[in-house]
């Protein structure tokens, strides 16, 4: 029980890490995130915040497209990001990962897995990143990361995680995919995962969503003074809810779920995505559950950011998230 007042904790927690990517943008963005000021965000939300720098992250020339070698730095990669975010929920912390491509959350889940058992996967992004050895056009790892989250993919990335417990395919949720290959789509449905766009997401609203993430009554997501009084006025109901079962959720933003509008900086753009507020709106119910274990943006290119729009849509995201955090 942490004592009445106490400030939730964040650690900052940069993955300079391009290895599985197509250039070599997003190893800078833990850099520009800093100097825009992202531990002031936390702070003003009412976070206490630490910074414990950057995973060590073998050096990769600015020319190279990853080649043979990158499975082995990925996997090199990964397991620092799982040991800094374990050491992170050791700490009572709740870690912000800030990539760096996508593939750093194979180090992510299986910290979360490992400290408090089978995750639910919320992923925002463009793309499915559900591609294999077998169906993937191009090998980059950037596009694998979720199918190895749930356990398919190179031995060698699996390895990271193969001590700690696999998500369902049932508490997997893609959230605003619109470009996935065909071979993604036969994956999509072979593994189980949940795919809810960005039309569906307008369509039912942000709170039913939420819910259907955490796989919760209505209740579950209320905000903390609306749910004491519903527990003064129905025992019966907050006894359900306080029974129900509460898996850890693992938020991953990769930066082009929204619309290239917003956030043009990214490696990938793909129109039809969310503005800000929308993923904003669901960052913050999300994180209003308290089931939020670990936070990662990813795949953000700020090269390509030319007018800050891409950092300020970020900005918009993180602070609703650590605003829901703070008040949890
Ligand atoms: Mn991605």
């Amino acid at each position: 029980m942490e004592a009445v007042g106490a400030r939730r904790k964040i650690r900052i927690i940069g993955v300079p890490s391009t290895w599985g990517a197509p250039g070599p943008g997003a190893r800078r963005t833990p850099a520009r995130l800093r100097e825009a000021g992202i531990a002031a965000w936390l702070a003003d939300a009412g976070l206490e915040v630490q910074d414990t720098g950057d995973v060590a992250v073998a050096p990769q020339g600015d020319d190279d497209f990853p080649g043979a070698e990158q499975v082995a730095r990925v996997a090199e990669m990964a397991r620092g990001v799982r040991a800094a975010t374990a050491s992170a929920l050791r700490d009572g912390c709740l870690p912000l990962l800030i990539g760096g491509e996508c593939s750093l959350s194979i180090g992510a889940v299986a910290a979360l897995a490992a400290h408090a058992g089978p995750v639910t996967i919320a992923w925002l992004d463009a793309h499915g990143d559900l591609n294999t050895p077998a169906t993937s056009t191009s090998g980059l790892l950037t596009g694998m990361p979720l199918a190895i989250a749930l356990g398919h993919g190179h031995a060698e990335l699996l390895a990271v995680g193969e001590d700690t417990p696999r998500p369902a395919g049932a508490a997997t949720f893609l959230l605003g995919g619109r470009d996935l290959d065909a071979g993604e789509r036969d994956n999509l449905a072979a593994f189980g995962v949940r795919h809810i766009d960005t039309h569906t997401t307008r369509a039912v609203g942000p709170e039913e969503v939420t819910m259907e993430v955490l796989g919760v009554p209505e209740i579950a997501v209320m905000p903390p003074e609306a749910r004491a009084r519903l527990a003064a006025a129905d025992p019966a109901a907050a006894a359900a809810l306080a029974g129900s079962p509460r898996p850890p959720v693992y938020l991953h933003f990769d930066v082009d779920a929204l619309d290239p509008e917003h956030a043009p900086g990214v490696y990938y753009p793909v129109a039809g995505g969310f503005d800000p507020s929308e993923v904003a709106t669901l960052a913050g119910y999300l994180c209003a559950s308290g089931r939020v274990g670990v936070l990662a943006i990813a795949s953000a290119d700020l090269e390509r950011d030319f007018d800050g729009r891409t950092i300020g849509a970020i900005r918009d995201v993180v602070v609703s998230a650590c605003d829901a955090l703070a008040m949890a």
